[in-house]
């Protein structure tokens, strides 16, 4: 007793210790701090237990980018007005192969928010058992309301810059929010012509120029393969169940088509105006109205309820008090409070899977987890995304394109073999299946292990 206690309270000060480090140095970024401490509760005890990582600095190492760019992205709008943004890449870890990670256009794009996503992402990347480091980048750019020649205007500046610091061997980008097929088009179309080559530079291409079959559909169809995963534990399955989504975009659209494929009713979907209620379900034909409203009208989800009278809409108000459950946030981070935690589960909800990057605040997950519902961290739960990039880059080094089905077997496979992962270094003794500490500790040891051989580079 007086050994664990004294154990504890080691453990607890070099955490303290260690988040004060990251706290000083990253003054102003809450949301990086917030994805650090996340992985530092679980890897600390971790690493304090098992000799070979300890002393080593491996996650003071891990903390710190192994290089920033950022960039001017100057262009030209539609009434001939010079616009100015920002541009950044953040390659975080190279450790077990070239940074990977999407790029992000949105408004609130920054430093902090970018080094959140590229730090989850090593670890992400680890769990896929994919040889990709991490990485991610993008932009303050607001996509909305702009003309097609426009965003490839500016997606051509931005690979004017970009197009020096990445390559196939180096760092490869993909989508995120704001980033879809039309602007990785623009963007590879940029890349080929500056540097003169056809080569998997990018992930998330067109089907007839390097893209893979399920790419688009990977990230939402993994998170509903992972939920499905952890209900196996519990003897259960996604049918019958009522689902919530958030978000409207390219992951919500897969998880709602894919819960739906498996007999599950999802009744929500959202964007940032606010969220429609379809009691009644959203089946495939009124996925497919959302579809062509969001990809091709690029349009509000409100019209959902011009088209589908009988559904509701809720102005500024996320789905998480509809009785559901299974929820999936999909849309951005932060998005599930400590309130809407509570609530969800005062509703019933007992699966959580993340298809957006840390979607819960800290104290939503830790209500989750003192509940002992399902629920698992984007990290494990939306790989499936990057996994499928890392199964386009396979295809584009062999030149050759695999069948529907054998990416969907791949996506399957790799899928289990996270959760499996998950539950390796995440099963308590009470049986309790931590998905976060399992995803946490198996994607460090398999970076720390290729830190350790690699020497202090
Ligand atoms: P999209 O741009 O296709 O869609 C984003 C959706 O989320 C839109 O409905 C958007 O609404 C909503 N949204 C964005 N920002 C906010 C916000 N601040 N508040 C409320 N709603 C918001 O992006 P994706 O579907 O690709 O990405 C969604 C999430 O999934 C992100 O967290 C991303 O990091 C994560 N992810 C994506 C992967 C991928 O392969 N694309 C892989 C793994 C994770 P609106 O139109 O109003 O902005
Ligand atoms: O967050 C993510 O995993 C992504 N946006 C996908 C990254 C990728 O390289 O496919």
């Amino acid at each position: 007793m007086e050994l664990e206690a004294k154990e504890s309270e080691i453990t607890k000060s070099e955490f303290v210790k260690f988040m004060d480090l990251v706290k000083n140095r990253n003054p102003h970024e809450p949301e990086f701090i917030q994805a650090v401490e996340e992985v530092a509760e679980t890897v600390i005890p971790f690493i304090l237990k098992n000799k070979i990582y300890n002393g080593k600095q491996i996650l003071t190492r891990m903390v710190e980018p192994e290089r920033i760019l950022m960039f001017r992205v100057p262009w030209i709008n539609d009434a001939g007005k010079i616009i100015v943004n920002r541009g950044y890449r953040i390659e975080m870890s190279s450790a077990i192969g070239p940074y990977k990670g999407g790029l992000r256009f949105h408004p609130t794009v920054n430093l902090s928010i970018l080094k959140f996503l590229a730090f989850e992402q090593v670890f992400k990347n680890a769990l896929t058992t994919l040889p990709m480091g991490g990485g991610k980048g993008g932009s303050d750019f607001n996509p909305k309301g702009k003309s097609d020649v426009e965003i490839m205007r500016f997606c051509q500046s931005f690979m004017g810059e970009l197009f020096r610091h990445i390559g196939h061997n180096t760092d490869v980008p993909a989508g995120d929010i704001g980033v879809g097929g039309r602007e990785i088009g623009y963007l590879f179309g940029m890349y080929k012509k500056l540097r003169n080559e056809f080569t998997g530079v990018l992930t998330g291409k067109g089907l007839s120029w390097g893209g893979s079959l399920i790419r688009p559909e990977a990230t939402g169809y993994g998170t509903v393969y992972f939920a499905q995963g952890m209900l196996e534990t519990k003897g259960d399955t996604i049918k019958g169940k009522t689902v919530l989504i958030s978000g409207s975009g390219n992951v919500a659209q897969y998880a709602c088509e894919k819960a739906t494929q498996l007999g599950a009713k999802v009744v929500t979907l959202s964007d940032s105006s606010g969220y429609i209620y379809d009691e009644e379900g959203i089946d495939a034909d009124k996925l497919a109205f959302v579809m062509d409203l969001k990809n091709n009208k690029r349009d509000r989800i409100k019209e959902y309820i011009h088209k589908y009278p009988k559904a509701k809409y809720f102005e500024g108000e996320r789905p998480w008090g509809v009785v559901c459950d299974i929820a999936m946030p999909c849309a951005t981070q932060n998005e599930i409070d400590q309130e809407e935690a509570s609530l969800l589960l005062s509703n019933g909800c007992f699966v959580i899977s993340e298809g957006a990057n840390m979607p819960s605040t800290p104290e939503a997950v830790h209500a989750f987890q003192a509940a002992k519902i399902l629920y698992a961290p984007g990290k494990a739960s939306n790989a499936g995304g990057v996994a499928t990039s890392g199964l386009e880059m396979s295809q584009n080094s062999l030149r050759i394109n695999w069948a529907r089905e054998e990416v969907d077997q791949r996506l399957k496979k790799i899928m289990s073999d996270i959760h499996d992962s998950c539950i390796k270094y995440g099963k308590r003794d009470d049986g309790y299946i931590d998905y976060v500490r399992g995803a946490n500790i198996a994607g460090f040891v398999k970076v720390a292990d290729a830190m350790l051989a690699q020497g202090v580079v």
